[in-house]
């Protein structure tokens, strides 16, 4: 069969349900960013599309512009192609001559050389700025100054100026357009490559071994807002999730005097004390006023004062603080913590105890 007939003979039904096929799932895909779009706040679903933060509203509206210049190429370049398609198929009054070949026409060439290049330039423009804005920022003598240290599989929180240590949730002030209290943080890493990224307030940022690297947030509205590390790390990176809460100014200097206070000494738990004081514990654990200094795992002076533990893998309460204790691995496998098979008399005690350490 010659391809002229066999292209005559093409089947449009077909031809046309697959396009169908390829419209319905487009919608979809746009059905389905515009719905993540959407997500409220305090969902588990964080979105750059949903910035609360001067870095994420800079990289929101970079997106917007982006995803506008590539969207207006895709619609010409479709047009075209769809009306060419058409227009120019083959037909049964078709001889079977080819019809005229052009070579070359400098013009057309120049044009579209030219004008990739032009829209390149503008993209890697816009970007640019955005970058500089960001990374350059002046830091303001308000500024809140943190230094977060990313560990195999949680995230260490220190306040030099404060002299507060937490970990895996981060309290920072609102910041007042009109008088901005933002949030800088020096990026650490104990051990390999982590990520710190809290899509609504900031974009991503490596926490890489020997070298320190910078962020900033400033969060315009309070809240709770959700975050990850994005780069690989092991086998609990997926758990090694980060919440940010950010508080109005009476709440973070509430929070900021609840951290200073030094932990609770109730003779009460006495017995529970001993069996960290005992135990390995101290070897990766600090709390204050105790012989327990360790920083290996996270400091559990205010333990109580989170909401979750092993980086919100799991709420913070007496039963997955037992679960935790007796068997990490049923929450988290694979966490560096070992299992401490202690016994059921000592567990209740230092259940007892860590629950007192508000
Ligand atoms: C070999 C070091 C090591 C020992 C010993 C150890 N832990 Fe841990 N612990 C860790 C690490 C690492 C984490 C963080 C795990 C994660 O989130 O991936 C952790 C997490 C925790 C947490 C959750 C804290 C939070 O805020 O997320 C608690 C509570 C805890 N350990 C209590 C204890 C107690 C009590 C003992 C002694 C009975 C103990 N640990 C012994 C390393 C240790
Ligand atoms: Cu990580």
């Amino acid at each position: 069969m010659r391809v002229v007939d066999a292209m005559q003979k093409a089947d449009w039904p077909a031809i046309i349900g697959r396009a169908a096929g390829v419209a319905l799932l487009l919608a979809g895909v746009l059905l389905a960013a515009g719905l993540c779009a959407a997500t409220p706040q305090d969902s588990s679903v964080t979105s750059i599309f949903d910035s609360h933060s001067t870095p994420a509203d800079s990289i929101r509206h970079l997106s917007f512009f982006v995803l506008g210049v590539t969207g207006l190429i895709f619609l010409v370049v479709f047009s075209l192609l769809s009306y060419v398609v058409v227009k120019f198929r083959s037909r049964a009054a078709d001889t079977e001559r080819e019809p005229a070949q052009v070579y070359g026409s400098t013009q057309i060439e120049l044009a579209w050389t030219v004008i990739p290049i032009l829209i390149v330039v503008v993209l890697f423009l816009a970007t640019a700025r955005v970058i500089h804005a960001i990374q350059d920022a002046p830091k303001p003598a308000e500024a809140v100054e943190v230094t977060a240290i990313g560990h195999q599989f949680w995230w260490e929180f220190l306040y030099p100026g404060l002299g507060i240590v937490t970990a895996n949730e981060l309290h920072v002030p609102v910041s007042d357009p009109s008088r901005p209290t933002p949030t800088f943080l020096r990026l650490l890493s104990a051990d390999t490559d982590h990520s710190f990224w809290i899509p609504q307030l900031a974009g991503k940022t490596d926490l890489i071994p020997n070298r320190v690297n910078e962020t900033w947030l400033d969060p315009h509205e309070t809240g709770l807002f959700l975050g990850q590390c994005a780069q690989y790390c092991g086998t609990q990176h997926a758990k090694m999730l980060l919440r940010v809460y950010v508080d109005s100014p009476e709440e973070f200097k509430a929070w900021v005097s609840a951290q200073q206070h030094p932990a609770n000494q109730d003779a009460k738990e006495a017995a529970g004390r001993r069996v960290f004081e005992r135990t390995a514990c101290l070897n990766c654990h600090a709390i204050n006023g105790t012989n327990g200094t360790g920083r290996f795992g996270p400091d559990l002076t205010h333990l109580m004062s989170r909401r979750t533990i092993a980086s919100g893998a799991a709420e913070n309460n007496s039963q997955n603080l037992r679960l935790w204790i007796q068997n990490p691995d049923s929450i988290k496998p694979g966490s560096l913590m070992p299992a401490m098979k202690l016994s059921d008399a000592e567990l209740d005690a230092l259940v007892g105890y860590l629950e007192s350490l508000q």
